[in-house]
């Protein structure tokens, strides 16, 4: 594997003057339940914060009115539920809602259920580029060898918790350098597909596609703290919704949120640091980035 650590960031294209918001993508993110409506409206703010276009956030009727009180600026869609948690039909709800998305995020804050698992099985067979996180990786874990190569692009995000259920065992050491990079590289082997990402995240986070690998070096330990993987996922959406690659896309968007999390630290302290504070730095971040 080659390591891209110290190459060049990718970057995101130079807005035109005369863009409309359609040049940006249209982005959506799968998510919510109750109890944990906060979890995709994070990572709808951080999408619209890294510059898509369009986001709709699609979430269980029965916080739908929460997750949209979030923000005025993305749109929400009723995914069917029980009052409590996701039915079955949610997954052809979101085929179409899928069809009109240039990339999606599935998992901040979904639960765990029977209809959560069929939800992730069917998207999970679908083209549109997207980001696997939090509960859509335990659902991917329990398919097991069942499952099918992925149709798009996919970057999954696993912290250490999630690696180890996704790949059947745990780190020996979550800090080791090199069985970081060994086991990423396997399990995108394992997962298959054309363009499959893993970014194990951490204090040094991972980001690997199976022939390159690069460390990300920016993020500190006030991000150990509730939400900041949402707002990851949020950010790394938008930039697959405007056209990176899945590669480029962890790559870039590990860096900005690291960097958020280092301009709010730098500003609020690591004790006090939280998810929303990451919001509030990411446009600081992306301007000494872009
Ligand atoms: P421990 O505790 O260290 O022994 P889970 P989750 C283990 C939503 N959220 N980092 C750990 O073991 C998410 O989006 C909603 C973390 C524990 O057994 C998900 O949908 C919020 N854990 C859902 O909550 C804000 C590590 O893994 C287990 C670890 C559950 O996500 C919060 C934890 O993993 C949250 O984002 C590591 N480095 N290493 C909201 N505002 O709505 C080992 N573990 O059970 O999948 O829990 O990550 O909290
Ligand atoms: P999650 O566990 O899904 O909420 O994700 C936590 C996010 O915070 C990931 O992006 C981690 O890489 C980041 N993070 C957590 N702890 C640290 C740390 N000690 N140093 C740097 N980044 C961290
Ligand atoms: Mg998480």
């Amino acid at each position: 594997m080659i390591d891209v650590t110290h190459d060049p960031l990718p970057a995101l294209r130079d807005r035109l003057a005369t863009s409309h918001k359609g040049d940006y993508g249209r982005a959506l993110v799968v998510g919510g339940s109750l109890g944990m409506a906060g979890a995709p409206a994070l990572a709808g703010m951080a999408c619209l914060r890294s510059g898509a276009g369009l986001v709709s956030v699609a979430t269980p009727r029965c916080v739908q009115a929460t997750v949209a009180s979030f923000c005025a600026a993305y749109m929400t869609q009723p995914l069917a539920d029980d009052g409590e948690r996701l039915v079955d039909k949610a997954g052809q709800a979101v085929a179409k809602l899928l069809e009109d998305a240039d990339a999606a995020a599935i998992g901040p804050g979904l639960g765990r259920s029977d209809a959560i698992n069929s939800l992730v099985g069917a998207m999970w067979t679908l083209p549109t580029p997207m980001v696997v996180d939090a509960d859509a990786l335990n659902s991917l874990a329990l398919m097991g060898s069942s499952r099918a190569a992925p149709a798009g692009p996919r970057v999954l995000t696993p912290h250490a918790g999630e690696f180890a259920r996704l790949s059947g065992s745990p780190l020996s050491d979550p800090n080791h350098p090199e069985e970081r990079r060994d086991r990423t590289a396997e399990l995108v082997q394992s997962l298959g597909g054309d363009q499959t990402v893993v970014l194990l995240k951490g204090a040094h986070t991972i980001i690997t596609d199976g022939d390159r690998y690069a460390v990300n070096a920016t993020g500190n330990p006030g991000m150990a703290t509730g939400g900041t993987g949402d707002v990851l996922t949020g950010v790394i959406t938008a930039l697959l919704a405007q056209g990176l690659d899945a590669f480029a896309a962890a790559r870039l968007a590990a860096h900005v949120h690291g960097l958020a999390g280092d301009l709010a630290a730098a500003k609020l302290g690591v004790i006090a640091l939280t998810a929303t504070d990451l919001l509030d730095y990411l446009p600081e971040a992306w301007n000494q980035t872009t």
